[in-house]
């Protein structure tokens, strides 16, 4: 399929708002590829499809797993919010034709994130929270971090993302756990290291 194919199947598929939505994810992806040298044409895909099961009723996208085969966890079952980031990829590869496995993971990770993101996976993950019609406070703040800094960026968002579900009692998946962390100790990791620095200079 062409991106022109993809974007009029997605504006067919989806409702208005997540139609706009999907587009917008997919010109913010497009702007940060630009940015950070990454394949222009994947993260526009990846944008445009990326919440192509959110509509799609969790009974049938529990159904869709099991028929591929797919494993979920306790995390997905309790929240079923984290479903369709895992029955995205199988949609995007059964009924869009997409082969690529770089633009199926940057689907697979847009809602949780992982450790060891690709630059792809980051550009989704962050172009899904700056994109155009969201509102939450902060965002102005994040799209300019965006094209400063895309790991701080990154950051960010996770933080944002744990400090809502912590404050709702709600669980977090051990990937969204596993991104800050990645992050969250290797910032600490360099303050301890630049302290130590300073004081064998003494
Ligand atoms: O699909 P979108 O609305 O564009 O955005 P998304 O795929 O990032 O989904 C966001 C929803 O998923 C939001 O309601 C918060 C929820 N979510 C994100 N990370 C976690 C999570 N929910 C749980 N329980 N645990 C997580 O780690
Ligand atoms: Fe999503
Ligand atoms: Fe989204």
């Amino acid at each position: 399929m062409t991106i022109n194919e993809y974007r009029t199947a997605i504006v067919a598929q989806l409702s208005e708002y997540r139609a706009t939505h999907s587009l917008n994810v997919a010109k913010a992806a497009v702007q940060l590829a630009q940015k950070y040298g990454a394949d222009v044409q994947q993260a526009e895909i990846a944008g445009l499809l990326h919440d192509c099961t959110k509509e799609m009723p969790a009974k049938e996208q529990l159904q869709l797993l099991e028929q591929f085969d797919i494993m979920i966890t306790v995390a997905e079952h309790c929240a079923h919010k984290l479903l369709h980031a895992v029955t995205g990829p199988v949609v995007a590869r059964t009924e869009f034709g997409v082969t690529d496995e770089a633009v199926l993971s940057a689907i697979r990770y847009h809602t949780t994130g992982k450790a060891g993101m690709t630059l792809l996976e980051k550009i989704i993950y962050v172009a899904d929270f700056i994109s155009e019609e969201r509102t939450f406070p902060g965002v102005e703040k994040l799209r300019v971090t965006a094209f400063e800094n895309l790991d701080d960026a990154v950051f960010a968002g996770l933080a944002f993302t744990l400090q809502d579900l912590v404050a709702k009692g709600k669980p977090v998946h051990p990937d969204t756990v596993a991104a800050y962390n990645e992050q969250a100790f290797a910032l600490a990791w360099a303050k301890a290291r630049a302290k130590k620095e300073r004081e064998d200079r003494v």
